[in-house]
């Protein structure tokens, strides 16, 4: 790559990052940052359902711009789910107020799995259009990710029918029936490569692989049943944009994620920043990693907080800002916006006294 990403845009320090490269101050985006805590969001949700939201670019659109426009992230995410993807593979998904989505029919056996097929991009057309659609509302103000879920994040979902606390059901199947789940696990790989391939094409600058659930196996299971799927998926989708991969609890795993052909590793906050960019930092751009209740503590605390975390990781290149996790609901949105312009005064700060003292 030359050394400024992508001319046509007004803000490259995200794309800068991941590319780890030299920038003015650290950027960050929040995972799940357009959502429920925000007024503006749910003034849009009182008017549509959450499905027919996700299905129709010009509000997609609307709700992935808001949080650039009211926050002041230095990128935005399309407005999506991760579950539109078993969907299109043709289970049948409903969000249920206050318990969030179901499959009402799980897949249990392989009969279940069979009824289904390999989505194709084309039967997701409603993103990749929401995602053309909202490359023309940012404008080049900041670059947009497109994301899926992964393959083992997937297959509980579609396994249990709904979240979990202990993901027994899926786990049983998994040990139970091994060659299907790998079937299921395959089938679920090539789709969400072909799929992030695919919102590339429609505009989408970077991509994301949330493996939400990942770091609930053995470190054994995980590279059978997670990380050789995402190694899977990142392959079919050959290097397309900047992937960011985010394994919620591997920490067993960080060594194989930076090698995985992602070019960012994602972390929660259980994960000391200094060590993780000591570990993997050569290799990979880190993105992450405050605590998503931080955002609940008084405004000063969320700054030492945010310097804390600035400070471990250092004055190195490739460090991404952004939670552990996704943004709780409950969260202020005035704290939100406090926490974007701490990380960019603290770091601005930082990367100008120690980067000169460096150099
Ligand atoms: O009532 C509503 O408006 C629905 C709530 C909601 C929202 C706002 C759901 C249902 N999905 C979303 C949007 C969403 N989901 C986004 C785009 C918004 C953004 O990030 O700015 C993204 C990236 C997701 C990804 C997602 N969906 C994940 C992975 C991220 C993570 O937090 O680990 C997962 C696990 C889901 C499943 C899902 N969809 C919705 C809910 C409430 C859930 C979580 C269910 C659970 O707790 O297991």
């Amino acid at each position: 790559m030359n050394d400024k990403a992508k001319p046509e845009l007004q803000n490259t320090t995200f794309l800068d990052a991941c590319a780890r490269r030299e920038v003015e101050y650290t950027p960050i985006w929040i995972m799940r940052q357009a959502g429920r805590y925000l007024p503006s969001y749910q003034e849009v949700r009182s008017r549509v359902d959450f499905q027919t939201l996700c299905r129709t670019p010009d509000l997609v659109a609307e709700v992935s711009v808001q949080p650039v426009e009211q926050l002041g992230v230095d990128a935005a995410i399309i407005f999506s789910d991760i579950l539109v993807l078993p969907e299109a593979m043709g289970m049948e998904l409903t969000m249920v107020e206050n318990r969030g989505p179901v499959f009402p029919a799980p897949v249990r056996n392989a009969a279940d799995f069979d009824r289904l097929h390999a989505a194709t991009p084309s039967e997701l057309q409603f993103v990749t259009d929401g995602i053309a659609r909202t490359k023309k509302a940012l404008a080049g103000r900041v670059p947009l990710i497109g994301f899926c879920g992964s393959p083992w994040t997937l297959f509980t979902y579609m396994v249990e029918g709904h979240t979990s606390r202990n993901f027994s059901v899926a786990k049983e199947l998994m040990f139970r029936e091994p060659e299907l789940t790998h079937r299921i696990l395959g089938t679920l790989a090539d789709s969400a490569g072909a799929y992030l391939a695919a919102q590339v094409a429609a505009g989408a600058d970077a991509v994301q692989i949330f493996d939400s659930w990942g770091g609930v196996l053995s470190p054994p299971a995980y590279r059978e049943f997670s990380l050789a799927y995402l190694e899977r998926a990142i392959n079919v989708f050959n290097r397309a944009a900047p992937l960011i991969l985010f394994s919620k609890g591997a920490h067993h795993a960080l060594s194989a994620l930076s090698q995985s052909g992602a070019d960012v590793v994602g972390v929660d906050w259980t994960h000391d920043l200094g060590s993780v960019r000591r570990a993997v930092g050569a290799k990979v751009a880190v993105q992450g990693n405050m605590d998503p209740t931080t955002l609940f503590a008084p405004p000063e605390v969320i700054r030492e907080e945010a310097r804390r975390i600035l400070g471990e990781y250092g004055t190195a290149p490739g460090h991404i800002f952004n939670l552990g996790h996704g943004i709780l609901p409950e969260t202020d949105p005035e704290h939100a916006k406090a926490l974007v312009s701490f990380v960019h005064e603290e770091s601005r700060r930082f990367h100008a006294v120690e980067g000169g003292k460096e150099r």
